[in-house]
């Protein structure tokens, strides 16, 4: 059951929705989801809903509507009906729209982040330093994009060729659980700049600040048909959203085998694909490191948002003249981080997002041992007193141990486990580092610039950090190689893979 307080904060919240409506199950409040289909709240066309669990406290809190390849039609009709007047908008008049789209989200800033806290396991105060500022600067961001976005012109003796970038039409996005609205909005806000109508599906894990979002666009008057936001489950909407041959770009970010499978789908139908999949990032630490500053960093990347970012380092590898002073001072750091009740301002790792996840990261806290690992720290679920006793907690984990062949070090886990290896010189700790099929991020720790240098040259990886992590530009180029994914997002990237380009040759 919900302490009184926090369902008073939500029934509050909730009174002032457009069309929401929250009703009593025994003793809980239930929140009910829904679609956004031609600017309208509904239920699913099937009348079927999902239970929605807060991970914290594994109640169910909400409802979503579970829908299927009808409710899917019914949004493809919509945004193809919308697509000539919004594609016609100048940049200027879309750059409003998302600008109005920013301020609307943090109008409501607080209840964005409570919902995205509540939703994911994820610390209230993550959430609001981290989720919530960045979807308002991804969609002001692409608003200025809007406006600002240009095509290339190429000069001939006796002609000139010039670009036309075009909106493609119907855009397909699909995002995943563990940055909700960041990610979502990392999609929808470039294709909608870029003239595009868009079906989206947000997880059906975390589906709540999607559901905020869909009220927003109807408080500042987004044309129907526009953006529509449909719930359910991956291989029920999700598919269907691939499989629409109206949809013609698909841009996932998810696991790599629901990747491998959209992929498989889309690839014969020709459409265009992003795909933003796992990581199994290396973190690289050089004796020659700003200490402390290392330590502290590399445990942040390690172990935020409880190891459930695609970008966080899961192995890493320590010059062996290091090995162990760095050792010592990582797991008394890690030691240190409070595990609990997302909505206590010390917390530091809130819940693992689902009971399935919780019990695949134990699953390979376990395989490490047989492997013949050695736990340094954590390594056990953790049951926080009070409201969250029956929540989904991890303890952070730090093995050591472990050959950089084995399943621990070569398969994602998606949690807040990290291994150390020691390595002796560059060229060992390139080979352990590529060894894995994943190739999305790195990051290296060291003073000597040109050693840096030579890792970013050679590492099997679509973005480096050197000397930081997730410091991120958003004009920069964002993805993977290898089974981390096809494509790039961010800034221009995005706005070019939602255009076609057409070059206009012109003779004099
Ligand atoms: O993701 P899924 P899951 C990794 C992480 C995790 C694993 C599986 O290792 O343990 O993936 O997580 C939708 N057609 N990452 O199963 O299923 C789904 O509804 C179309 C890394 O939760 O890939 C959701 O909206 N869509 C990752 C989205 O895909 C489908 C973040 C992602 O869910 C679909 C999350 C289908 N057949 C997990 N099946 C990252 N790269 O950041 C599911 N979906």
């Amino acid at each position: 059951m919900f302490p009184k307080q926090t369902i008073r904060i939500f029934i509050s919240k909730f009174q002032d929705a457009i069309v929401t409506k929250n009703f009593s199950v025994g003793l809980a409040t239930m929140f009910k989801i829904q679609n956004y289909i031609n600017g309208k709240l509904q239920n699913a066309l099937s009348g079927s809903e999902i239970n929605s669990i807060e991970p914290a406290t594994a109640h169910t809190f909400a409802t979503i509507p579970k829908s299927n390849e009808s409710d899917v039609a019914a949004a493809v009709l919509a945004a193809k009906n919308a697509f000539p007047a919004w594609s016609k908008l100048s940049g200027e008049q879309r750059m409003m729209y998302l600008m109005k789209m920013a301020d609307g989200i943090e109008k409501r800033f607080d209840e964005f982040a409570e919902a995205e806290s509540k939703d994911s396991g994820k610390p209230l105060s993550l959430a609001k330093s981290v989720d919530i500022p960045r979807a308002i600067s991804n969609f002001r961001f692409f608003a200025s994009a809007a406006q600002q976005f240009s095509s290339e012109s190429h000069a001939m003796p006796d002609a000139i060729n010039f670009t036309l970038r075009q909106p493609i039409g119907v855009a397909g996005c699909i995002s995943p659980w563990n940055l909700p609205i960041y990610l979502f909005s990392w999609k929808i806000a470039p294709a909608l700049a870029t003239g595009n109508c868009v079906v989206a599906k947000p997880s059906e894990i975390t589906p709540f600040t999607a559901f905020l979002l869909s009220q927003v666009c109807i408080e500042i008057g987004l044309p129907a048909g526009v953006l529509n936001i449909i719930h359910g489950l991956g291989n029920e909407v999700g598919q269907a959203i691939v499989e629409h041959s109206e949809i013609k770009a698909i841009s996932f970010t998810g696991g790599t085998i629901t990747g491998k499978r959209i992929a498989s789908i889309a690839a014969p139908m020709f459409k265009k694909l992003s795909l933003e999949l796992g990581g199994k990032n290396p973190t690289i630490v050089f004796d020659d490191c700003d200490f402390e500053n290392t330590v502290s960093n590399v445990v942040r990347a390690s172990f935020s948002n409880q190891g459930e970012i695609c970008l966080c380092g899961s192995r890493i590898f320590v010059e062996e003249s290091l090995y162990e002073k760095f050792k010592t001072a990582f797991v008394a750091e890690v030691q240190k981080l409070k595990v609990g009740d997302p909505l206590e301002a010390d917390t530091k790792l809130g819940a693992i997002v689902s009971q399935q996840h919780f019990e695949k990261i134990l699953s390979y806290i376990e395989l490490s041992k047989t492997e013949g690992g050695k736990i340094l720290c954590g390594g056990n679920a953790l049951k926080p007193e009070g409201r969250c006793a029956n929540g989904y907690f991890i303890e952070p984990t730090v093995i050591e141990n472990l050959p950089h062949t084995c399943r621990t070090q070569q398969e994602e886990i998606f949690g807040p486990v990290t291994v150390l290896t020691p390595f002796k010189n560059e060229s060992e700790v390139l080979e352990m580092a590529n060894s894995v099929p994943y190739g999305l991020a790195c990051s290296v720790w060291t003073n000597n610039i040109s050693k840096a240098n030579r890792i970013a040259e050679k590492i099997e990886a679509g973005v480096v950090w050197i000397n930081c992590w997730l410091h991120r530009d958003l004009r920069t180029p964002f993805g993977g190689i290898k089974q981390s994914g096809i494509g790039r997002e961010g800034g221009m990237e995005a706005m070019r893979f939602f255009t076609e380009a057409k070059n206009v040759c012109i003779k004099y």
